[in-house]
């Protein structure tokens, strides 16, 4: 097999710049290890920034988005049994957010590739990347044996490629590729999880809540208007059956506890699991012809809703950088791919972690860090520029 990128991931890199190469002209090949159905219901982000949001439209995949997805002004604070609204238009000259949720947007991409796209197959894994720094970079994978086709026998072959994008996870094999000596990765971990649960019941709130409270951190989200979407900080390493639904519900009414008469709405949890935390940076983002792209060169702790945003931006900086190069001859754009990822990737880092101590209690907490967090919630809700700060960040940096 031969192709110009060979994309590894059908995550929403992997997809949405199989999306953008296509409507350039270029042609591209994905292995995706997992099947369809897996990918389509693997449950994660929720929130897409104003320039994820105009992207997914350009890129021709925006209309279930722009039909069912929610747009959101602002979020709430809340801490001290009191509540902050930040109000993003006001403070950003405009800017909102959608809630639309991760899952939706690889539905449509895979729908949209399968209808006028390159090849997509799941169930391919890649086992290697070989020859980054030549000419022509190669991508070793396994093909699940289809019965009646090829017997149930795994077939090995090879992907030819111009280009190698990993966009294949944390848990990925791309970055491997890169040697070590060349590498350096910053990295922190957290003594705390999210225990996330879907609930069959209404949101009791119309906009995301973000809780700091003495027992740990909760957060308010939702998938549509009779889905909640529901997040309790919880040690790092806890199982999610050792929490029964009635818990579940008591220990998030406890965090987002207000002084005014707001009510938690209970209903039937259909899914819960536990999100470990972590911060990573993986650099460089290229070596040769491999570019590495969304969480399989960095990972952010969700409290800053950036993973799936970050991935969006690292594939619209690749796919330009590569219609650049075909249009004028220039390598200048792929040259730079990874220092421009890298500094969009930093800033969300650095407000992710933020967000993440801001809002979360150590297990280690002591009465100093308690105060100064609520130090810093007041100093948010007392100050316009702090509070500017925080809408701008979340509402996402303009790409490029
Ligand atoms: P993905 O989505 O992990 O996709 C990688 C794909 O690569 C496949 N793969 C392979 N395929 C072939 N060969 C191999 N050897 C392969 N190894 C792996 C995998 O099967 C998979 O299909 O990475 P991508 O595309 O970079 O996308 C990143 C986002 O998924 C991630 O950053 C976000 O989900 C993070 N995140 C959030 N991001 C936001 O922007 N807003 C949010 O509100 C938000 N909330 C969240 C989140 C992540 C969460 N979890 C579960 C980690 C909430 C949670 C709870
Ligand atoms: C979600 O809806 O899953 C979600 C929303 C905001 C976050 C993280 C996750 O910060």
């Amino acid at each position: 097999m031969r192709t110009t990128v060979g994309i590894i991931g059908a995550g929403p890199a992997g997809l949405l710049l199989a999306r953008l190469l296509h409507n350039a002209g270029i042609d591209s090949v994905v292995l995706e290890s997992r099947d369809r159905a897996y990918v389509e219901h693997r449950q994660r982000a929720g929130i897409l920034e104003q320039g994820t949001v105009d992207v997914l439209r350009a890129a021709g995949a925006g209309e279930r988005m722009d039909r069912e997805g929610l747009r959101h002004d602002g979020i709430e604070l809340r801490y001290d049994r009191k509540r902050h609204r930040v109000d993003f238009p006001a403070l950003t000259g405009g800017r909102s957010v959608t809630v639309y949720a991760q899952t939706e947007v690889c539905k449509d991409l895979i729908a949209l590739q399968l209808k006028e796209g390159g090849p997509l197959l799941f169930e391919t894994e890649a086992l290697v990347v070989e020859g980054a720094e030549t000419d022509s970079p190669r991508v070793r994978f396994r093909h699940k044996g289809v019965e009646g086709v090829d017997g149930v026998e795994d077939v090995e072959d090879v992907l030819e490629c111009d280009y190698v994008v990993g966009c294949d996870g944390f848990w990925g094999v791309s970055r491997m590729a890169i040697p070590a000596e060349l590498t350096r990765v910053f990295e922190r971990t957290y003594p705390f999880g999210w225990l996330g649960i879907l609930a069959d019941v209404a949101p009791s709130h119309d906009e995301l809540v973000y809780a700091r409270h003495d027992r740990g951190f909760a957060l308010l989200s939702m998938r549509s208007p009779s889905v909640s979407r529901l997040y309790l900080q919880v040690p790092e390493g806890t199982d999610a059956e050792a929490w029964r639904d009635d818990e579940i519900w008591t220990e998030l009414e406890r965090r987002f506890e207000t002084a005014d008469d707001w009510r938690l709405e209970r209903g039937p949890i259909t899914q819960k699991s536990v999100t470990p935390m972590r911060s990573y940076v993986h650099e460089p983002m290229r070596h040769g012809r491999l570019f590495l792209a969304g969480d399989a060169a960095h990972i952010v702790p969700p409290t800053g809703a950036k993973g799936l945003n970050l991935a969006v931006g690292d594939v619209v900086t690749f796919a330009r950088a590569l219609t650049y190069e075909r249009e004028t001859g220039s390598s200048e754009l792929l040259d730079g791919y990874s220092a421009t990822c890298l500094r969009r990737v930093w800033q969300a880092e650095r407000f992710s972690y933020d967000m993440t101590t801001l809002l979360h209690r150590a297990p280690d907490a002591t009465p100093f860090e308690d105060r100064l967090q609520l130090a810093r919630l007041e100093r948010i809700a007392g100050s316009r520029a702090a509070e500017t700060d925080l809408a701008e960040a979340y509402t996402g940096f303009p790409f490029g």
